[in-house]
């Protein structure tokens, strides 16, 4: 599986799978916790998620010389903390979404009080999980320290919560291009961010290292995001059957409506050429994974 020359498509899968199977042994047993709050987390953590975040994980430990077995509570720890933010994100306060990944949502399934507890169970599993890297795999109690508080930055406040504040302010009226800009970067680049410098931290990198994985994220997020909101005019399109019309795409304000598709497909790629030449410069020794990564979800169509 580490062999270079397995495509980037296995490696992801095998991974995925991987982060999967550890995923379905980590919660608590019904015999535990309530089982409809077990039910209710298990329904959303299994619903068949890209596991990107926890690939990147294990992919910037690798690339440092760091084992899948010490970096997959990490791992999981990220997928469930992406996980609470979709189920909140869904929920009628929020978003207000019937379906999600092509099921319904957990609160159509498990009712709005449910949802909002297997959320919160989940966003606090994810903290258990990171204790345990220390505790079962030997991961050195300082780096999980700095794990702990990345964590809790960049996906609180002044993280992915921050930016979904934004979001909802913003919707009274996006003017500027950088106010989107800020959404995206604490939205969706924060998680990634972290993803890679966890992946670091637990195989001991230095901080230019961190650096480099840093700035890797933050451009390889935006170009994420981007790519995100490119792929959902295209998905609208097919559903129409047609191409969606100026006025219609004014309703959802993302880098398409600001600067045009072809400009936007332009910033997706120049963004994942500036992600990958900051791991090119950087002292990283093993980063093959990594850049094959970025190029994967440049050109990913779901
Ligand atoms: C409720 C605190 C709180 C935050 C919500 C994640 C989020 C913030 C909102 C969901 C909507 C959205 C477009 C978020 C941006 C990040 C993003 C592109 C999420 C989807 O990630 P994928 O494609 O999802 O990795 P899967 O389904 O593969 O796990």
């Amino acid at each position: 599986m580490n062999n270079i020359t397995s495509t980037i498509h296995t490696y992801i899968a095998s991974h995925a799978e991987l982060v999967e199977a550890a995923l379905r042994q980590s919660l608590p047993t019904a015999w535990e916790v309530p089982a409809s709050l077990r039910e209710s987390m298990d329904y959303s953590l299994m619903a068949g998620g890209k596991r990107l975040r926890p690939i990147m994980v294990l992919a910037a430990a690798e690339s440092l010389g760091g084992s899948l077995e010490s970096a997959m509570p990490v791992a999981m720890a990220i997928e469930l903390v992406h996980t609470y933010s979709l189920v909140h994100d869904d929920l009628p306060a929020m978003d207000n979404d019937d379906y999600r990944r092509g099921k319904l949502t957990n609160h159509k399934v498990y009712g709005e009080a449910m949802a909002i507890l297997a959320g919160d169970a989940l966003l606090t599993h994810a903290f258990f999980c990171v204790a345990q890297s220390h505790k079962r795999f030997g991961v050195p109690a300082e780096r999980v320290l700095a794990i702990t508080e990345e964590l809790a930055v960049l996906a609180g406040a002044r993280g992915m919560v921050g930016g979904q504040a934004a979001d909802m302010l913003g919707e009274q009226g996006l003017t500027k291009l950088e106010e989107l800009t800020y959404i995206h970067t604490h939205k969706t680049s924060d998680l990634i961010v972290f993803s890679l410098r966890a992946g670091g931290h637990i195989a001991g990198a230095s901080e230019a290292q961190l650096e480099a994985l840093s700035e890797f994220g933050h451009a390889l997020g935006l170009a994420f995001q981007i790519q995100d909101d490119i792929l959902d005019i295209i998905g609208d399109e097919a559903k129409l059957g047609k191409p969606v019309k100026s006025d219609e795409k004014q309703q959802k304000v993302t880098f398409p409506y600001f600067i045009g598709m072809e400009a936007s497909e332009q910033k997706v790629q120049e963004l994942t050429n500036q992600a990958k030449e900051a791991l090119i410069r950087s002292n990283i020794p093993n980063p093959e994974r990594l850049l094959q990564i970025a190029d994967y979800l440049m050109k990913r169509d779901h």
